[in-house]
């Protein structure tokens, strides 16, 4: 453990919340969390939970889900608008807190408390809006309906890079549909996950309803997946893991939802506003990093604009400024961390092996106070082929790499070359192109003339092919994904029938 200085403020010390209490964790195992962009500056620590505390959890929500599923779902929707004025409140202290802890830059971690935010209004207002269907009935005197019920209890497991408003658009849908939830965010962003509990204890909820677990996925993951109480499980991460997650679920009968990784183009084509691509690339390919699952990691552009484009593309990229997201003049903050900062510069090094041409960046960026935390340059491969890794593999970092193309088809048949299905967008002014490639392209979210990022608290979020499985997150979907469907018949003739029909 390192000795403080005088001017360091003591790292917070976490705990895990299980039953409405804030108690140590039970693992040996102690975490200690630091400052991406200066590894120097420990932010927290916490002893791990262990595999009883995982157990006491899930004992917890069993235990709280009863009395939970009783209540109506307008006040719960009403603990989650509390919450959300509260998140309100405490926007910008939770924005610094965020680019402490996962390092992207400012700007964005304010971007994301507002989307997490609006997410938990438009879920709070899916308390009012908790409707079945009445429907006619075959038979004389009979009333049929649909009513949706909680599952009970769900597991929800989160990702590091939007440690904020991933673990709210699974947690707000799973109580306000009535579910006890018990929460793994990922050990790397343990004092957002904490803040967020906080701001539903105070919101109201009561004990037991949400329980967070800090500690390893492998000590904690399989208890939080396999146990035959957890009714549902809600995963974003990798897709090795969620591979794991979907594939235990599926056995044992429990719904699961996976959000997983993507490979997504941006097609700009020979008639495109070229600026506004240049935006939408740009924000796409190196906002948060690259570090998103939305991220735009191949440019498959027309041979016409493709040198204009890329000299455009050039000149934005030299004018991103690295470095520590709390500096309002930095553009780019660094990798979440040292393992994440291997993995970019391994494509790097594996993308120059194979042949693509390296026209910016790649570097390890470790000049002055740089040196301390995990920099790397904005970096663009141009010469890309659908054969090369660069192009089929997701590396989560800020690597665009770009493929020229000649025809429509074979644009068309790039974007789709890859296992991932997130997300896409063309950059066009052509109508019916525009509309070919909604048709065709192999993705849950297409984007017409803006960046493949982002996502809207009201419409469906996620993939096809290796991105996802499940139902989708947000929206009416990811508000059902959390219910049980009833359908009631109600029988009013009051005599016996002499016939059923069916
Ligand atoms: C966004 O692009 O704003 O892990 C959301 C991810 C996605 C969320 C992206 N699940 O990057």
């Amino acid at each position: 453990m390192k000795t403080l200085t005088k001017t360091e403020k003591a790292p917070a010390n976490l705990k895990q919340y299980i039953a409405g209490k804030w108690i140590e964790g039970g693992s040996e195992r102690q975490v200690v969390s630091t400052n991406p962009a200066d590894a120097r500056q420990v932010l927290a620590q916490f002893r791990c939970a262990d595999k009883n505390d995982a157990l006491s959890a899930l004992a917890a929500a069993s235990q709280a889900a009863l009395a939970w599923r009783n209540t109506t779902p307008p006040a719960r929707g009403r603990i989650l608008a509390k919450a959300a004025q509260i998140a309100r409140e405490r926007a910008p202290e939770l924005a610094a807190l965020m680019t402490r802890e996962e390092g992207k830059i400012l700007a964005e971690a304010k971007g994301e408390m507002d989307k997490g935010i609006t997410l938990m209004e438009w879920f709070a207002g899916e308390g009012l809006r908790f409707m079945g269907i009445t429907a006619p009935s075959e038979l004389p005197k009979n009333l049929l309906y649909t009513v949706r019920q909680p599952l009970g209890v769900v597991s929800i497991i989160t990702p590091w890079n939007f440690p904020w408003a991933i673990p709210v658009w699974k947690i707000s849908p799973a109580l306000v549909a009535g579910n006890a939830v018990v929460f793994k965010p990922a050990s790397l962003v343990p004092a957002m996950a904490v803040e967020i509990v906080k701001i539903f204890e105070q919101a109201g909820l009561p004990p037991g309803v949400l329980n967070l677990v800090l500690g390893a996925g492998s000590a904690l993951g399989d208890t939080l997946v396999e146990d035959p109480r957890i009714r549902a499980v809600s995963f974003t991460g990798s897709n090795s893991i969620g591979q794991r997650v979907h594939g235990i679920c599926g056995k044992r009968g429990a719904k699961v939802t996976c959000e997983m990784g993507g490979k997504n183009p941006a097609i700009v084509w020979d008639d495109a506003d070229l600026e506004l691509a240049l935006g939408g690339v740009v924000k796409g390919a190196f906002g948060a990093t690259g570090q998103r699952c939305t991220a735009t990691s191949r440019l498959i552009i027309h041979e016409k604009v493709a040198d204009e484009f890329q000299s455009m593309l050039l000149s934005e990229m030299k004018k991103i400024k690295v470095g520590d997201g709390m500096n309002p003049a930095v553009g780019m903050g660094p990798a979440v961390d040292a393992a994440q900062l291997k993995t970019d510069l391994d494509y790097i090094e594996i993308a120059k092996t194979q042949g693509a041409k390296l026209v910016y960046g790649g570097r390890h960026l470790q000049e002055g106070d740089l040196k301390h935390g995990y920099f790397v340059e904005p970096t663009l491969f141009e010469g890309v082929t659908p054969s090369m890794r660069i192009f089929k593999e997701e590396v989560f970092g800020p690597v665009l790499s770009v493929t020229r193309v000649k025809t429509f088809a074979q644009a068309m048949e790039a974007a789709n070359a890859v296992e991932f299905g997130l997300t896409s967008a063309i950059y066009t002014q052509d109508l019916t192109l525009a509309m070919r490639f909604a048709d065709e392209m192999e993705a849950g979210m297409v984007h017409v003339n803006s960046p493949t990022v982002g996502g809207e608290a009201q419409v469906p979020f996620g993939g096809v092919k290796r991105s996802g499985v499940g139902e989708r997150e947000m929206s009416k979907e990811g508000l059902h994904f959390f219910t049980e469907l009833k359908t009631v018949f109600i029988d009013y003739t009051g005599k016996r029938r002499e016939s059923n029909l069916y």
